[in-house]
């Protein structure tokens, strides 16, 4: 059978799962949220990774029902953490493909899944790639003006790798930027790409926006990047994406 039929009976079976990487604040690595990154634990083809169906369910748009699942799971998640932990200062951060933002339902698609869940909306954060911005849309910044009224946060992800204007970012009300890691990869090694960085954190806080760096291996990376400004990190070096309750277990033993 094709990979696009098995995505399609995967999504009616609600197969897809999110993994949580903690994302933490860079002054003292404490946990302040989670990206949630799908995984699809199949029993035809095992363990199968996004590299291996996102590009496909993205073709087809199947990726649109793929993220609303991860974001519900997430937040169901979030959830259970909150009852059995007394946890409610932590956030889920979700990948959304840029579709969603070219679709006036996504607010009522997430605030369905908010009322469902019963998170609070501050613990509900979007990321979406420069390729959501690069047709300087009406409809997406709409969304983005809803989202925010609501009061889900919004990241842009994988920055600097996309095509985005400046003065995209400064039309659409975005929070976060997430610093892309091929910038962040040994960066304390590597003078351009401390330059790079170093501007991005500039910029986005000439925006009023925060700054996460993504993809931290190094301890000497999160030093410089601390030492640069930048306010929150993720990466190998602090957590791998992990399950839920890997993620509980972890947790438990903090508290
Ligand atoms: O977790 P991993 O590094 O394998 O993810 C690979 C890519 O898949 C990343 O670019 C990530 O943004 C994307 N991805 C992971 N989970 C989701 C998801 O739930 N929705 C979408 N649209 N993309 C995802
Ligand atoms: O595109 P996006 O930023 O959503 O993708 C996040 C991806 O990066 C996930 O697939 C995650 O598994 C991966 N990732 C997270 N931390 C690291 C890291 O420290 N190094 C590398 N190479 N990949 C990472
Ligand atoms: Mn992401
Ligand atoms: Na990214």
């Amino acid at each position: 059978l094709s990979l696009e039929s098995d995505i399609r009976k995967a999504i009616d079976n609600q197969e897809f799962i999110p993994y949580f990487q903690p994302i933490v604040q860079i002054t003292d690595g404490k946990i302040i949220g989670f990206e949630a990154l799908a995984r699809w634990p199949s029993d035809k083809r095992g363990f199968v990774y996004p590299d291996d169906f996102i590009p496909l369910a993205e073709e087809t748009n199947l990726v649109m029902a793929i993220d609303l699942q991860i974001l519900e799971k997430s937040c169901q998640q979030l959830m259970l953490w909150q009852q059995r932990l007394g946890l409610d200062h932590l956030y889920v951060s979700c990948n959304l493909y840029c579709n969603h933002f070219f679709n006036l339902s996504l607010p009522q698609d997430i605030q369905s899944i908010i009322d469902k869940t019963g998170v609070q909306p501050h613990q509900v954060r979007v990321e979406l790639t420069e390729r959501a911005l690069l047709e300087n849309s009406d409809v997406v910044l709409d969304n983005m003006l809803a989202l925010k009224r609501m009061g889900v946060k919004i990241l842009l992800d994988d920055f600097g790798t996309g095509y985005s204007s400046l003065s995209y970012l400064h039309r659409f009300p975005m929070d976060v930027l997430k610093i892309d890691r091929s910038f962040i990869h040994k960066v304390h090694e590597r003078g351009n790409h401390q330059a790079i960085i170093k501007t991005i954190i500039d910029l986005a806080a000439n925006l009023n926006m925060a700054t996460v760096g993504e993809g931290i291996e190094h301890e000497a990376d999160a030093q410089l990047l601390k030492s640069m400004g930048c306010d929150y990190g993720q990466g190998y070096y602090y957590f791998k994406p992990l399950p839920g309750d890997e993620i509980e277990s972890f947790l438990l033993s903090k508290s």
